[in-house]
């Protein structure tokens, strides 16, 4: 079973084997937690995201899907991006944004990857509640096979919604 942990931070600053990134899926960046990994990571990271979208993913990354790459400059080993749902009044989606953990986890377990720190995906600019975001999120990785599971929050409103729950 894996250790839980909560840290009010900046995941680019994260020193674990994988860095989760809420990217979208066109894979080429974006805002948020997005840009600052690309921006501190490097063009590395661009360079294996384009890569991936000149291969297997050249219709981009499905949402709930996950997919490893360098981490570039960053901590890291691996970046794993994961395109989170945006958030619907009128449909539920708590399914897709279970998978984006559980792939993560999945695609971080077959790298070897001992630790991972998740940012709280959906979010920002996805606008996803954080309450219930923190609680999917939670249940999401309850089994996961890592040594560490790291959530890392941007600013105290979301440490305290994940802290709650
Ligand atoms: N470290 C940790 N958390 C962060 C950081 C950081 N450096 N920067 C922002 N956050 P968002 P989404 C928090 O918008 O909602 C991008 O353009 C932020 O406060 O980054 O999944 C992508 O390309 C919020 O709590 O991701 C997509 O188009 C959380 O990270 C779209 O945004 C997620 O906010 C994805 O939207």
């Amino acid at each position: 079973m894996a250790t839980i942990e909560y840290v009010l931070g900046d995941i680019t600053e994260q020193e674990v084997d994988v860095i989760v990134n809420a990217a979208n899926s066109s894979l080429l960046g974006g805002g948020g937690v997005d840009g600052a990994i690309h921006r501190k990571g490097g063009p590395e990271i661009l360079a294996a995201c384009r890569e991936l979208r000149a291969g297997h993913y050249g219709g981009g990354l499905k949402t709930g899907q996950a997919v490893a790459t360098t981490a570039g400059r960053l901590n890291a080993r691996w970046v794993v991006h994961t395109v989170g749902p945006v958030w619907s009044d009128t449909e539920d989606r708590s399914e897709l944004l279970a998978a984006c953990h559980r792939n993560s986890l999945k695609v971080a377990g077959d790298l070897g990857a001992r630790s991972i720190a998740f940012p709280a995906i959906s979010t920002g600019i996805y606008r996803w509640p954080v309450r219930s975001a923190a609680r999917i999120a939670r249940e999401a990785v309850e089994d996961a096979e890592l040594d560490l599971v790291r959530f890392v929050l941007f600013d105290q409103a979301a440490y305290d919604a994940f802290t709650r729950v």
